[in-house]
């Protein structure tokens, strides 16, 4: 699919204000994908779906996953983790998508995971330190997107398990693992 149709693809599935931050997570993407070698591509295509699912009901996004077979186990956590896993199916079987780095990075975009490939990391770091995002922190993750996308993520990582822990939030073991594996 062009990245015009797929733009209006994910425009019409979210409201105005969630599709300009995919928009900004996408732009803020390919800038990665420039600076650390990645496809922009496969970056565009990932950052335009990784939440193609955010605005669907609790209950359709249960339905889904559990038609997966939840191999994450994100259903026993708080259904923020659901639209990640639910956009990949969508992206898989709506949108035609094949490539299963850009598959991963759209289902594991919200937690991470142990051994993210570096497509994985770039939207990961990229929903979090888009241009529209601010909050305390957020200027030391972008200095450290600027020049290593490995502390980028060690970084990323840290700040989101202070903040789980802050409101008391149950952490999932891929969120936990993801941070683990940032420091090797
Ligand atoms: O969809 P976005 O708002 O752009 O961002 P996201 O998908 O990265 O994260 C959605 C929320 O999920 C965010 O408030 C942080 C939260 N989250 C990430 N990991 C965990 C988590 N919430 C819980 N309870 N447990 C986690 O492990
Ligand atoms: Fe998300
Ligand atoms: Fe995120
Ligand atoms: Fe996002």
């Amino acid at each position: 699919m062009e990245s015009e149709q797929l733009k209006n693809e994910v425009g019409r599935r979210l409201p105005s204000g969630r599709y300009q931050h995919v928009l900004r997570v996408t732009g803020t993407a390919m800038i990665l994908a420039d600076r650390f070698g990645e496809d922009k591509e496969k970056a565009e295509t990932a950052a335009l779906l990784h939440d193609v699912a955010k605005a669907m009901t609790k209950e359709e996004l249960k339905r889904i996953v559990e038609s997966e077979g939840d191999p994450a186990g994100v259903l026993g956590f708080h259904h923020e983790l659901w639209h990640g896993p639910a956009g990949a199916a969508i992206a898989r079987e709506e949108f035609g998508i094949r490539d299963a780095e850009i598959l991963a990075a759209v289902r594991f975009h919200t937690t991470g995971r142990a051994g993210m490939s570096c497509l994985e990391k770039i939207i990961f770091v990229a929903d979090m330190i888009e241009p529209g995002r601010a909050f305390p922190g957020i200027e030391g993750l972008r200095a450290e997107a600027e020049r290593s996308l490995d502390s980028a993520l060690v970084a990323c990582s840290a700040h989101n398990l202070q903040y789980l822990a802050s409101v008391r939030a149950a952490i999932h073991p891929d969120t936990l693992r993801c941070y683990n594996d940032s420091l090797s």
